[in-house]
């Protein structure tokens, strides 16, 4: 709750302007500042009397003076109940300072013990130990531990930890921690208890325990050199027949880490346990991975294709930090993308190979695009190496994510696929058990290549998405290729650098439609270049970034012709789809400008897409998708969304009618799909099945309102179902009220399954869906405390813009006082709501004006988190 946030920590700023009862602002932490500990922590041992109403914690660390100084220990600690503290067996009268718990210390090592109570059942936080449908779990990346005990909470504190846990043996019969079970027994009153040792010095954040009434989902994995490892997927009893997929997912991850990266799994034991309440996606806690249901429980009734492959994906991700963030981990929290750029490129690079890679790649560019392009446009924009936050939790963003991602690719793409693997070993070799930066990262990669990459390190520094002109200058048989970069401004970082920038060139023969020469890889590196081309015999057309080499915009100067062509025929695929893409924002947004809306270039476009007998279903559902309204406004400046809506639908329109019978005839063939299949073809026919639904609904709404109804009675699979619910409630009327009804009673039980149907209506184009979204925050099935539940309505909701932004400002308060209210009980999930809010700035001035008027309507409730501080006060920045 917020009578948490540390009051000791707080420092008086100035008043802002025109807030009346301003909230004591946050000092900001800076990455410059770190310094070294002043004590490490090689063992620790630790009892928990567990009880969901009060746990007891006692906590034996011995610790050790790093270097020559005379400071005290100093231990983070919140919400704790102190009952005691003892140095080396004498129990010493606890004294604090700004918050901290402060143990003076003479010699070089010392044993301090201390205890506390907390109360996991009042944890609505979800940060340390609490209760999620009578489950006890913890959480504690970033900075959860504290308020579990006593500790320096900081991520370069590396030890080796003992633990014990006791609790009543019928509520809570299965007791996990980290590492390997060692001993158990049973004890006084009902109780019994559980030994843990984890032989690996670990950092506190991936420190977890579970205690719970659990099933198991049990297997095992023969690793390279012939070890067993036992696997367990704990869940509820009733959930145990969604959990194959996982465990599959699993299995092949363990595999796949040896093959690509070489790196085997270390512990005896790997287990994973499904939790409803959850702030994130998953935690990588050593040896024991804590993940929200959403993220472990599916089969092909309930789950989509898509969420089938988020599984995959988040099982993976987890299992991969085993090595790129606990084997070595980070020295503070500045470098978090030292270990979630580079793992989720390791996620990504599963997902290529378990699927179909340029289908991958266009969903990792379109999330890219869809969520940290913005981010990176914005108030909120930073590097993905931060130099100062508030708040680490709010940077837990695309940006250190997926942007973090991106620049590892990069790397791989300068250095090649060997000198990158030479690379990665050399880094987990140097670097085994220790806490560590993103120069240590970048410094290996130089070593083992010996390629210089001081200036590619300014994407670590510089935030801010380049933009790239480029030009293709053709003259008596030669070719030149002029480019440009230019980084905009951002938040504390008016001038850039040039960045280094490798694009992936070929080009195209404008008659033959043959790549002219081999595809080239160009490293653009200062602010403007020409490269030159050897002889091209024909015309050409230029196709730029393949593969999305580079996380840019580029802006290329195109000929008549030229992009009509690459969308239709340009042989890498994703280049293909880009220019797709390029093709439908160039004729929309010339619409929303103003221009009359033209269409028949998309049309054609789509058509022969449909038509074509070569491009997989995938690649054609994914082709077929016009560019999403929130990239559309990121691409005008001051933009009105209810006119951005309008145009994207009549283009929606045009492509129904004018193609309804290519769609109609692609919406039988991917009807055909083995409902119990999980190939690539299969689900890339239902995609395509879906996409084309949708569109057939947009060009005539009876015809997709008698369709999708017909699929919605007969769907086999959540995806299917889903689709066809979705194309109903943007039809809205009876069948939409019917098929919501039917879903509703179909899956009551399903938790999972509810949030889909919260996030459906939440999603619905237009003005009156805010109504809606009141009268669902009012259902007796939705709560706030449910981060999931809060999602699915909230979070919907504000990425529809047309609903979200409604002329009339109601959506903005609407979300200001959900935003308010959910930060009493989780700043954290509160947080992730701020950023839709921040978005101003791209959009017109009577919009704008009422978006500010609820970031200030924020900023002046008394008590709001730093969480939530920090993000409002900087949108309006
Ligand atoms: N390290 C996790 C992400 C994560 C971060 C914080 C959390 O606590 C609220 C939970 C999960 C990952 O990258 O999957
Ligand atoms: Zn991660």
């Amino acid at each position: 709750s917020l009578a948490s946030a540390p009051d000791t920590a707080l420092v008086m700023l100035d008043i802002r302007p025109g807030l009346e009862a301003a909230a004591a602002a946050p000092a900001a932490i800076r990455r410059e500042d770190y310094r070294a500990p002043d004590w490490l922590v090689p063992e620790v041992a630790l009892s928990f009397e567990l009880d969901p109403a009060r746990t007891i914690v006692k906590a034996r660390l011995s610790v050790t003076r790093n270097g020559e100084h005379d400071r005290p220990l100093r231990l983070d600690g919140e919400e704790l109940e102190l009952l005691g503290v003892r140095v080396d067996g004498a129990a010493v009268e606890p004294r604090f300072e700004d918050g901290r718990l402060v143990v003076d210390l003479a010699g070089p090592a010392a044993v301090v013990e201390t205890e506390v109570a907390i109360l996991p059942d009042k944890n609505s936080q979800l940060m340390g130990l609490y209760a999620s449908g009578g489950i006890l779990c913890t959480q504690c990346e970033a900075e959860g531990f504290r308020r579990i005990t006593f500790f320096p909470d900081r991520p370069d504190v590396l030890s080796r930890y003992t633990v014990r846990l006791s609790a009543d043996q019928h509520a809570f019969p299965i007791l996990l921690a980290n590492g390997n079970p060692v001993d158990s027994g049973i004890g006084p009153g009902g109780s019994h208890w559980a030994l843990w040792e984890d032989p690996f010095p670990k950092p506190c954040y991936l420190f977890a325990i579970v205690a719970g009434d659990l099933a198991c989902n049990q297997d095992s994995f023969r690793t390279a050199s012939g070890r067993t490892v036992d696997l367990g997927i704990w869940v509820r009893e009733a959930d145990l027949p969604k959990t194959q997929l996982a465990m599959q997912a699993l299995k092949d991850a363990f595999a796949w880490d040896e093959r690509v990266y070489g790196r085997e799994y270390d512990l005896d034991r790997f287990n994973i346990v499904a939790v409803s309440d959850f702030n994130f996606g998953a935690m990588e806690n050593k040896g024991l991975n804590i993940f929200n249901t959403r993220y472990v429980l599916a089969d092909p009734e309930t789950a989509t294709d898509a969420d089938i492959d988020a599984v995959a994906a988040v099982v993976a991700h987890e299992y991969f930090h085993n090595w790129s963030g606990n084997r070595v981990t980070c020295r503070d929290w500045f470098q978090l993308s030292l270990k979630e750029g580079l793992t989720v490129f390791r996620d990504q690079g599963f997902s290529e190979d378990m699927g179909s890679e340029a289908v991958q790649r266009i969903d990792q560019v379109r999330t890219l695009r869809a969520a940290q392009f913005p981010e990176d446009a914005g108030p909120l924009a930073h590097p993905i190496r931060p130099d100062s936050y508030m708040e680490i939790a709010n940077f837990y963003t695309a940006t250190v994510y997926n942007k973090g991602a991106e620049v590892i690719r990069m790397m791989r793409t300068i250095l090649g696929p060997e000198r990158y693997r030479k690379g990665t070993d050399l880094y987990f070799e140097r670097h085994d058990g220790q806490a560590v930066t993103c120069e240590d990262f970048v410094r290996a990669m130089e070593d083992a290549s010996g390629v210089d990459l001081g200036q590619f390190r300014r994407w670590y520094s510089q935030a801010g998405t380049p933009k790239v002109h480029a030009r293709l200058e053709q003259k008596d048989g030669k070719a030149a290729l002029h480019l440009r970069q230019d980084v905009p401004p951002t938040p504390g970082q008016e001038a850039k650098k040039p960045m280094v920038i490798p694009l992936r060139v070929a080009l195209i023969g404008a008659d033959s439609g043959r790549e002219l020469g081999p595809e080239r890889t160009v490293l653009l590196t200062s602010a403007e270049q020409v490269e030159p081309f050897a002889e091209v015999g024909e015309p050409a057309f230029l196709s730029i970034n393949r593969g999305f080499s580079a996380p840019v915009v580029i802006e290329a100067e195109r000929r008549p012709g030229e992009i009509e062509a690459l969308a239709a025929s340009d042989p890498d695929s994703f280049a293909r789809y880009e220019a797709g893409q390029e093709l439908m924002a160039r004729d929309l947004l010339a619409a929303i400008r103003g221009a009359d809306l033209r269409t028949d270039a998309v049309v054609a476009a789509v058509g022969a897409t449909l038509r074509s007998n070569q491009l997989d279903p995938a690649f054609k559902a994914d082709a077929i998708a016009l560019p999403a309204e929130s990239q559309l406004i990121e691409k005008l400046n001051r933009a009105d969304p209810g006119r951005v809506h309008d145009v994207r639908e009549a283009m929606r329109r045009a492509i129904g009618q004018g193609l309804s019978d290519d769609l109609s005839r692609a919406h039988m063939a991917a009807g055909g799909a083995d409902p119990a299949s999980l190939s690539g073809e299969a689900k890339g026919q239902r995609r395509l099945r879906g996409a084309t639904l949708a569109l057939l609904g947009a060009g005539d709404p009876k015809v997709g309102e008698a369709l999708a109804s017909r699929q919605y009675a007969g769907a086999r699979t959540m995806t299917e179902r889903q689709s066809a619910l979705m194309t109903l409630a943007m039809l809205g009327g009876d069948k939409a009220e019917e098929a919501l009804g039917d879903f509703y009673a179909r899956f009551e039980d399903d938790a999972l399954v509810i949030d889909k149907w919260f996030a459906v209506q939440a999603s619905v184009p237009g003005e009156a869906t805010l109504e809606k979204v009141e009268a669902l925050m009012r259902h007796p099935a939705f709560t706030m405390t449910n981060p999931n539940r809060l999602r699915a309505l909230a979070g919907n909701f504000a990425s529809t813009p047309s609903a979200f932004h409604r002329a009339d400002g109601a959506g903005y308060d609407w979300l200001a006082e959900t935003i308010v209210a959910a930060d009493k009980l989780n700043p954290q999930t509160a947080a992730r709501f701020v950023a839709p809010l921040g978005r101003w700035r791209r959009i017109e001035e009577g919009r704008a004006a009422k978006m500010r008027a609820a970031l200030e309507r924020i900023l002046r409730e008394p008590g709001l988190s730093k969480d939530v501080f920090e993000l409002a006060s900087k949108s309006l920045g």
